[in-house]
């Protein structure tokens, strides 16, 4: 397949360790991945579902072990422990790499190794990145086949590079007791043992567009983020991009995809989806940042998917798609998940593989991190730019999480600085996307806790720096809140589709059409600036969630301080300054 020098000498390194009984090339072609499809099917690691109803879709059921990403064992191995950062878990590379090989080794006997040449972003585009990744299971070929563009094509476009991203997958035996994913940022190497879970595994993904990518990105002058990239196009047909950082499981998909409400739709606006989960930003030649999605697919979360929360996502899930961890409804070969309808199918399995029938069990038929794996080029509403390696001039970001409370449905930083600031001190509930408890508030600067390969006060600091370039042409910068809670739990905010009456008051502000309120925090909507035309919301109860609390903002500020300790010296000062500035404006 390949002359590459550097490929092949690392394939056959890591072949005599992990000891395959055979190799196989991923050409990228309808017939090889039809054949492993037929294999996997054949194995009982997927099942083929209902080729009327969901045409070239399967389903597959992880270990119960094996669920999510696991930030415990995720590891950053650069050279010196201060560059991983205080937020991130450090392992020496040469005893990493001791205790890895340890592991893999021989892991393959009896197995097939599958190499897999993969490109983040349109192959051979300016932005694009190129990776191999090896592996012993074929569901993970066949998600990268969705979720990157794989194949002999990648190779001829690497040539004789050695500019790729090593990264080696071992499904071994999903001991979670010897699971690690490991990052190597100074050698462009990635393994990963133990585990066969979508961000532990699907290696193009959270490990190289996200951990390695934001090293590289630090490194010559970009940015790496967890970020979905929309546009929104107004009556008058032009389409303005926003990328928006929310953590795992707190509405990328879904904002990526929405559906502008009926008032909207008949004014003419339109939602174009370019990405959902990742963003890697540039500054173009006209000094204003650009972004590109650098996968091809979608690795959204199942439950609460519906005809009304996400049609859009629904749609592209009809074809093509690999479901894990959802319910298989036996009745006509199809699958279901809580929140898809009122209607849970009465003979099924559930996603550990057990009988289910949607009532005698109190337990869920599907896995809160249940996913499915789906064709970019599925989405209805997918951008005429999304095959466009150059880019969308991004005009708005957008910092969000999960709050219950004290943070405002929407506010504006003040100017870029303040903007990283507002980002630097994000806080969400936590989520099942990663193990652990769920609904507990944790500081996630940028979404990206789990994702930044390295010291996040270097990271704030390249934030700082890339607003210095940007100038007069950087994007605005807010902070949404779809999660605020009413007394019985309620969520007072509808969210979805009507997320676009949000996005409304972002691009008036982008482009100084609206008023606002000036609080110690930042910039909030006046109540009667966001349309409500066609919700029953009343402006009253909007004015409870665009309200800013200083008791509660000063409690914030205090965690804010402690928190902000842990970078030391690595703090940048201008967000001393900013943190400086909430104190005094809350005082
Ligand atoms: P990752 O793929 O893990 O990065 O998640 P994501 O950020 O793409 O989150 P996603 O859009 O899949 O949403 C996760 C959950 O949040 C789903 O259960 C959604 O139903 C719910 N959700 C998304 N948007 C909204 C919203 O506007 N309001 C409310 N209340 N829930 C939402
Ligand atoms: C996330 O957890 O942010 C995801 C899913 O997008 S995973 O690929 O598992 O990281
Ligand atoms: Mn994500």
């Amino acid at each position: 397949m390949t002359q590459n020098q550097s490929v092949l000498e690392w394939m056959e390194k890591m072949k005599e360790l992990v000891c395959p009984d055979r190799v196989i090339w991923i050409d990228g072609t309808q017939e090889q991945l039809e054949s492993l499809r037929a294999e996997a099917c054949k194995t009982g690691e997927m099942i083929k579902l209902n080729e009327e109803k969901l045409p070239g879709c399967y389903l597959h059921r992880t270990a119960v072990n094996d669920v999510a990403r696991v930030e415990g064992r995720t590891f950053i191995c650069s050279r010196s422990e201060e560059d991983a950062g205080p937020t991130n878990h450090w392992m020496e590379p040469s005893k990493a790499y001791e205790m890895l090989y340890g592991i893999a080794k021989n892991s393959y006997r009896g197995r097939t190794m599958y190499v897999i040449p993969y490109s983040m972003g349109p192959v051979g585009s300016p932005f694009a990145k190129i990776g191999v990744e090896l592996t012993d299971s074929i569901y993970v070929v066949l998600n990268m086949s969705i979720m990157t563009r794989v194949g002999s094509e990648v190779l001829e476009t690497l040539g004789n590079s050695s500019d790729w991203v090593r990264g080696l997958h071992c499904k071994c035996e999903i001991d979670e007791e010897k699971r690690y994913i490991c990052h190597f940022p100074e050698d462009n190497t990635i393994i990963s043992v133990n585990s066969g879970y979508g961000g532990n595994v699907l290696l193009g993904k959270k490990c190289f567009a996200l951990r390695i990518a934001s090293f590289l990105g630090k490194n010559e002058g970009w940015m790496a983020e967890h970020m979905l990239i929309l546009g929104i196009q107004n009556p008058l047909g032009e389409i303005k991009y926003v990328a928006a950082a929310f953590p795992s499981a707190c509405g990328k998909t879904n904002l990526a995809m929405l559906v502008p409400p009926e008032f909207y739709r008949k004014k003419g606006y339109k939602i174009w989806t370019v990405g959902d989960d990742i963003a890697w930003m540039r500054i173009g030649p006209d000094g204003r940042l650009w972004a590109i999605n650098p996968e091809n697919g979608f690795f959204g979360v199942a439950p609460g998917t519906n005809e009304k929360s996400n049609p859009n996502a629904l749609a592209t899930t009809k074809s093509g798609t690999i479901f894990t961890n959802v319910v298989h409804n036996l009745d006509d070969n199809t699958v279901w998940w809580e929140g898809l309808d009122h209607n849970p199918p009465k003979n099924a399995v559930d996603w550990k593989g057990r009988p289910w029938d949607g009532t005698s069990s109190k337990e869920k038929g599907a896995h809160p991190n249940s996913r499915f794996t789906a064709p970019a080029k599925n989405c209805p509403c997918i951008s005429p730019e999304f095959e466009n390696g150059r880019g969308v001039p991004i005009s708005a970001i957008i910092f969000g999480g999960r709050r219950a409370r004290t943070t405002p449905l929407v506010y504006q930083s003040r100017d870029w600085n303040n903007g990283v600031f507002v980002g630097s001190i994000m806080a969400s509930e936590t989520t099942a996307a990663a193990t652990g408890a769920v609904g507990v508030v944790r500081r996630d600067p940028m979404a990206m806790l789990p994702f930044c390969g390295y010291h996040m006060g270097d990271y704030f600091k390249h934030w700082i720096d890339m607003g210095e370039r940007l100038g007069d042409k950087a994007p605005k910068i807010f902070n949404v809140n779809w999660f605020r809670l009413d007394d019985e739990g309620h969520f007072i905010w509808p969210g979805f589709g009507d997320n676009l009456r949000v996005l409304e008051w972002i691009l008036k502000r982008c482009e100084d059409k609206a008023d606002a309120v000036d609080t110690p925090i930042g910039f909030v909507p006046k109540a009667e600036d966001i349309n409500l035309s066609g919700l029953d919301l009343t402006v009253d109860t909007l004015k409870t969630i665009l309200n800013v609390d200083s008791a509660d903002w000063t409690k914030e500020a205090d965690g804010i301080e402690e928190f902000y300790q842990k970078f030391g010296d690595k703090l940048p000062k201008e967000l001393k300054t900013e943190l400086k500035k909430l104190k005094e404006k809350l005082a």
